[in-house]
Protein backbone atom coordinates (compact mmCIF):
# COMPACT_ATOMS: atom_id res chain seq x y z
CA UNK A 1 0.00 0.00 0.00
CA UNK A 2 2.79 2.46 1.15
CA UNK A 3 4.24 2.03 -2.38
CA UNK A 4 0.98 2.46 -4.41
CA UNK A 5 0.78 5.81 -2.14
CA UNK A 6 4.51 6.50 -3.46
CA UNK A 7 3.56 5.94 -6.75
CA UNK A 8 0.47 7.91 -7.15
CA UNK A 9 1.86 11.19 -5.35
CA UNK A 10 4.44 10.93 -7.62
CA UNK A 11 1.95 11.66 -10.72
CA UNK A 12 1.25 15.05 -9.13
CA UNK A 13 4.53 15.83 -7.46
CA UNK A 14 2.92 16.50 -4.43
CA UNK A 15 0.25 15.41 -1.50
CA UNK A 16 -1.33 14.19 1.16
CA UNK A 17 1.59 11.34 1.04
CA UNK A 18 2.89 11.88 4.28
CA UNK A 19 -0.99 11.20 5.80
CA UNK A 20 -1.13 8.06 3.64
CA UNK A 21 1.77 6.38 4.65
CA UNK A 22 1.01 7.68 8.48
CA UNK A 23 -2.34 5.52 8.04
CA UNK A 24 -1.26 2.46 5.85
CA UNK A 25 -1.77 0.12 8.75
CA UNK A 26 -4.79 1.44 10.12
CA UNK A 27 -6.52 0.70 6.50
CA UNK A 28 -4.54 -2.61 6.24
CA UNK A 29 -5.98 -3.89 8.70
CA UNK A 30 -9.54 -2.49 8.52
CA UNK A 31 -9.53 -4.15 4.82
CA UNK A 32 -7.99 -7.42 5.66
CA UNK A 33 -9.29 -7.93 8.97
CA UNK A 34 -12.66 -6.29 9.81
CA UNK A 35 -14.23 -4.72 7.02
CA UNK A 36 -17.09 -7.11 5.37
CA UNK A 37 -17.50 -6.08 1.50
CA UNK A 38 -17.17 -7.62 -1.88
CA UNK A 39 -14.73 -6.43 -4.56
CA UNK A 40 -16.89 -6.43 -7.87
CA UNK A 41 -20.02 -5.01 -6.25
CA UNK A 42 -19.21 -2.25 -4.11
CA UNK A 43 -23.23 -1.56 -3.20
CA UNK A 44 -23.55 -5.17 -1.99
CA UNK A 45 -26.60 -4.46 0.42
CA UNK A 46 -24.74 -6.35 3.60
CA UNK A 47 -21.74 -4.92 2.88
CA UNK A 48 -19.74 -2.83 6.39
CA UNK A 49 -19.68 1.14 4.91
CA UNK A 50 -16.54 2.84 5.51
CA UNK A 51 -16.46 6.45 5.70
CA UNK A 52 -13.65 8.55 4.45
CA UNK A 53 -14.62 11.64 6.26
CA UNK A 54 -11.37 13.00 5.78
CA UNK A 55 -11.74 13.12 2.10
CA UNK A 56 -7.81 14.48 1.28
CA UNK A 57 -6.81 11.05 2.75
CA UNK A 58 -7.96 9.44 -0.48
CA UNK A 59 -4.58 8.43 -1.64
CA UNK A 60 -4.29 6.14 1.63
CA UNK A 61 -7.90 4.67 0.68
CA UNK A 62 -6.96 4.23 -3.30
CA UNK A 63 -3.85 2.03 -1.86
CA UNK A 64 -6.55 0.38 -0.14
CA UNK A 65 -8.90 -0.12 -2.85
CA UNK A 66 -5.55 -1.31 -5.48
CA UNK A 67 -4.90 -4.38 -2.44
CA UNK A 68 -8.25 -5.03 -2.06
CA UNK A 69 -9.08 -5.50 -5.88
CA UNK A 70 -12.12 -2.93 -5.30
CA UNK A 71 -9.52 -0.77 -7.86
CA UNK A 72 -7.37 -2.29 -10.56
CA UNK A 73 -3.52 -1.58 -9.26
CA UNK A 74 -2.94 -0.06 -13.25
CA UNK A 75 -5.52 2.62 -12.80
CA UNK A 76 -3.76 4.12 -9.65
CA UNK A 77 -1.45 5.83 -12.22
CA UNK A 78 -4.43 8.24 -13.37
CA UNK A 79 -4.80 9.63 -9.60
CA UNK A 80 -5.61 13.43 -9.48
CA UNK A 81 -6.03 13.94 -13.58
CA UNK A 82 -8.39 14.66 -15.81
CA UNK A 83 -11.65 12.35 -16.11
CA UNK A 84 -9.81 9.73 -13.51
CA UNK A 85 -11.87 7.94 -11.53
CA UNK A 86 -9.33 8.68 -8.65
CA UNK A 87 -9.99 12.24 -7.60
CA UNK A 88 -7.37 13.95 -5.08
CA UNK A 89 -10.56 13.89 -2.58
CA UNK A 90 -12.59 11.22 -2.37
CA UNK A 91 -15.93 11.78 -3.94
CA UNK A 92 -18.47 9.00 -3.94
CA UNK A 93 -19.85 9.21 -7.48
CA UNK A 94 -16.60 8.91 -9.20
CA UNK A 95 -14.45 5.99 -7.63
CA UNK A 96 -16.15 2.51 -6.33
CA UNK A 97 -15.83 1.44 -2.70
CA UNK A 98 -16.06 5.12 -1.49
CA UNK A 99 -19.27 6.01 0.40
CA UNK A 100 -19.19 9.42 1.29
CA UNK A 101 -17.64 12.86 -0.42
CA UNK A 102 -15.64 13.91 2.16
CA UNK A 103 -13.56 16.49 2.84
CA UNK A 104 -15.65 19.32 4.16
CA UNK A 105 -14.20 18.41 7.66
CA UNK A 106 -16.30 17.44 10.74
CA UNK A 107 -18.91 16.07 8.72
CA UNK A 108 -17.98 12.01 8.56
CA UNK A 109 -19.34 11.38 11.68
CA UNK A 110 -22.44 12.95 11.29
CA UNK A 111 -23.13 11.03 8.16
CA UNK A 112 -22.02 7.95 10.17
CA UNK A 113 -24.76 8.01 12.95
CA UNK A 114 -27.27 8.13 10.40
CA UNK A 115 -26.08 5.59 8.29
CA UNK A 116 -25.92 3.79 11.94
CA UNK A 117 -29.18 4.53 12.82
CA UNK A 118 -30.79 3.92 9.42
CA UNK A 119 -29.21 0.49 9.10
CA UNK A 120 -30.17 -0.65 12.78
CA UNK A 121 -33.89 0.14 11.47
CA UNK A 122 -34.14 -1.68 8.68
CA UNK A 123 -32.53 -4.71 10.72
CA UNK A 124 -29.27 -5.00 9.16
CA UNK A 125 -26.23 -5.91 11.17
CA UNK A 126 -23.69 -4.29 8.95
CA UNK A 127 -21.08 -2.10 10.55
CA UNK A 128 -20.08 1.36 9.72
CA UNK A 129 -16.85 2.14 10.22
CA UNK A 130 -15.84 6.19 10.29
CA UNK A 131 -12.65 7.32 9.50
CA UNK A 132 -11.43 11.07 10.86
CA UNK A 133 -8.74 13.32 11.72
CA UNK A 134 -7.37 14.83 14.88
CA UNK A 135 -8.03 17.98 13.19
CA UNK A 136 -11.71 16.97 13.03
CA UNK A 137 -12.27 16.64 17.33
CA UNK A 138 -11.84 20.55 17.08
CA UNK A 139 -14.96 20.69 15.36
CA UNK A 140 -18.38 21.15 17.08
CA UNK A 141 -20.56 18.86 14.71
CA UNK A 142 -18.27 15.98 15.78
CA UNK A 143 -18.84 16.35 18.88
CA UNK A 144 -22.76 16.44 18.38
CA UNK A 145 -22.57 13.43 16.09
CA UNK A 146 -20.96 11.50 18.73
CA UNK A 147 -23.48 12.52 21.29
CA UNK A 148 -26.12 11.51 19.36
CA UNK A 149 -24.25 8.19 18.85
CA UNK A 150 -24.38 7.46 22.60
CA UNK A 151 -27.91 8.43 22.66
CA UNK A 152 -29.01 5.85 19.94
CA UNK A 153 -27.27 3.40 20.72
CA UNK A 154 -25.17 2.84 18.08
CA UNK A 155 -23.06 -0.12 18.52
CA UNK A 156 -22.68 -0.15 15.29
CA UNK A 157 -20.23 2.26 14.68
CA UNK A 158 -16.64 2.15 14.86
CA UNK A 159 -14.91 5.47 14.79
CA UNK A 160 -11.05 5.20 13.99
CA UNK A 161 -9.09 8.30 14.40
CA UNK A 162 -5.78 9.43 12.60
CA UNK A 163 -3.94 10.99 15.94
CA UNK A 164 -0.87 12.31 13.46
CA UNK A 165 -1.15 15.29 15.78
CA UNK A 166 -0.79 17.81 12.34
CA UNK A 167 -3.02 20.17 10.97
CA UNK A 168 -2.99 22.24 7.56
CA UNK A 169 -1.49 25.23 9.56
CA UNK A 170 0.47 22.87 11.92
CA UNK A 171 0.54 20.39 14.70
CA UNK A 172 -2.94 19.95 16.80
CA UNK A 173 -1.63 21.38 20.16
CA UNK A 174 -1.11 24.90 18.78
CA UNK A 175 -3.82 24.98 17.17
CA UNK A 176 -6.50 23.91 19.37
CA UNK A 177 -5.20 20.87 21.78
CA UNK A 178 -8.45 18.59 21.67
CA UNK A 179 -6.38 16.84 24.95
CA UNK A 180 -7.21 14.33 26.81
CA UNK A 181 -8.77 13.26 23.56
CA UNK A 182 -9.61 10.15 25.44
CA UNK A 183 -11.09 11.06 28.71
CA UNK A 184 -13.20 13.30 25.94
CA UNK A 185 -15.03 10.25 23.96
CA UNK A 186 -15.44 8.72 27.11
CA UNK A 187 -17.27 11.15 28.53
CA UNK A 188 -19.39 11.32 25.60
CA UNK A 189 -20.29 7.80 26.58
CA UNK A 190 -17.95 5.92 23.96
CA UNK A 191 -16.00 2.79 24.17
CA UNK A 192 -12.53 4.11 24.03
CA UNK A 193 -8.92 3.14 23.51
CA UNK A 194 -5.63 4.45 22.21
CA UNK A 195 -3.24 2.81 20.25
CA UNK A 196 -0.12 2.87 18.07
CA UNK A 197 -1.74 3.35 14.65
CA UNK A 198 1.50 1.98 13.50
CA UNK A 199 1.48 -1.10 15.46
CA UNK A 200 -0.60 -3.54 13.44
CA UNK A 201 -0.76 -5.99 16.88
CA UNK A 202 -2.16 -3.50 18.65
CA UNK A 203 -4.90 -2.09 15.84
CA UNK A 204 -5.59 -5.58 15.56
CA UNK A 205 -5.92 -6.48 19.44
CA UNK A 206 -8.16 -2.81 19.50
CA UNK A 207 -10.89 -4.57 16.81
CA UNK A 208 -10.67 -7.61 18.90
CA UNK A 209 -11.70 -5.59 22.01
CA UNK A 210 -14.18 -4.36 20.34
CA UNK A 211 -15.86 -7.29 18.98
CA UNK A 212 -15.29 -8.65 22.92
CA UNK A 213 -16.57 -5.93 25.01
CA UNK A 214 -18.50 -6.46 28.02
CA UNK A 215 -21.34 -3.89 26.17
CA UNK A 216 -21.63 -5.66 22.56
CA UNK A 217 -24.75 -3.56 21.80
CA UNK A 218 -25.09 -0.24 22.16
CA UNK A 219 -22.07 1.75 22.42
CA UNK A 220 -20.17 3.12 19.62
CA UNK A 221 -16.54 2.29 19.69
CA UNK A 222 -13.66 4.61 19.14
CA UNK A 223 -9.86 3.83 18.13
CA UNK A 224 -7.95 6.57 18.74
CA UNK A 225 -4.42 6.01 17.10
CA UNK A 226 -1.27 7.76 17.29
CA UNK A 227 0.30 7.82 13.83
CA UNK A 228 4.05 8.97 12.74
CA UNK A 229 3.49 11.48 9.48
CA UNK A 230 5.41 9.62 6.66
CA UNK A 231 5.86 5.87 8.44
CA UNK A 232 8.35 3.99 6.74
CA UNK A 233 9.96 6.02 4.68
CA UNK A 234 12.77 8.44 6.62
CA UNK A 235 13.06 11.18 4.67
CA UNK A 236 9.36 11.88 4.79
CA UNK A 237 9.06 11.17 8.50
CA UNK A 238 11.16 14.47 9.42
CA UNK A 239 9.59 16.70 6.80
CA UNK A 240 8.89 20.01 7.57
CA UNK A 241 5.77 21.20 6.21
CA UNK A 242 4.16 17.32 6.23
CA UNK A 243 0.37 18.30 5.94
CA UNK A 244 0.69 18.86 2.10
CA UNK A 245 4.03 17.60 0.89
CA UNK A 246 5.75 18.62 -2.02
CA UNK A 247 8.34 15.78 -3.12
CA UNK A 248 11.12 16.66 -5.91
CA UNK A 249 11.65 14.27 -8.84
CA UNK A 250 14.76 12.75 -8.07
CA UNK A 251 13.49 12.11 -4.34
CA UNK A 252 10.86 9.47 -5.14
CA UNK A 253 13.37 6.63 -6.24
CA UNK A 254 14.87 7.33 -2.85
CA UNK A 255 11.82 7.48 -1.00
CA UNK A 256 10.61 4.16 -2.59
CA UNK A 257 14.32 2.66 -1.62
CA UNK A 258 14.05 3.40 2.18
CA UNK A 259 10.36 2.02 2.19
CA UNK A 260 12.19 -1.14 0.41
CA UNK A 261 14.98 -1.43 3.00
CA UNK A 262 12.79 -1.02 5.99
CA UNK A 263 10.25 -3.70 4.85
CA UNK A 264 13.22 -6.23 4.16
CA UNK A 265 14.33 -5.19 7.95
C1 LIG B 1 -14.82 22.35 7.25
C2 LIG B 1 -13.42 22.48 6.71
N1 LIG B 1 -12.62 23.46 7.18
C3 LIG B 1 -11.37 23.60 6.70
C4 LIG B 1 -10.90 22.78 5.72
C5 LIG B 1 -9.51 22.98 5.14
N2 LIG B 1 -8.62 21.90 5.54
C6 LIG B 1 -8.27 20.92 4.70
S1 LIG B 1 -7.28 19.75 5.41
C7 LIG B 1 -7.27 20.60 6.88
C8 LIG B 1 -6.51 20.07 8.07
C9 LIG B 1 -7.37 19.51 9.12
O1 LIG B 1 -6.67 18.74 10.07
P1 LIG B 1 -6.34 17.21 9.83
O2 LIG B 1 -7.44 16.62 9.06
O3 LIG B 1 -5.92 16.62 11.12
O4 LIG B 1 -5.10 17.42 8.87
P2 LIG B 1 -3.81 16.54 8.50
O5 LIG B 1 -3.52 15.58 9.60
O6 LIG B 1 -4.11 15.88 7.20
O7 LIG B 1 -2.73 17.56 8.34
C10 LIG B 1 -8.04 21.75 6.80
C11 LIG B 1 -8.23 22.72 7.88
C12 LIG B 1 -11.77 21.75 5.25
N3 LIG B 1 -11.38 20.87 4.32
N4 LIG B 1 -13.01 21.63 5.77
MG1 LIG C 1 -4.18 15.55 11.54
Amino acid sequence: MRHHVLNMGEVQGQGYVGQALGVADMLAVTYVDQLRYRTDDPHWVERDRFLLSTGHYAIALYSAFAEAGIVPVEELKTYGSDDSRLPMSGMASYTPGMEISGGSLGHGLTVAVGMALGLRLQGSDSRVFNFLSDGELNEGSTWEAAMGAKHHGLGNLIAMVDMNALQADGKTEGIMSIEPAHEKWEAAGWFTQRVGGNDVDALLAAFDAVAARAEPTGTPAVILCDTRIGAGVPLLETREKAHFMRIEADEWELCRQQLTEGATK
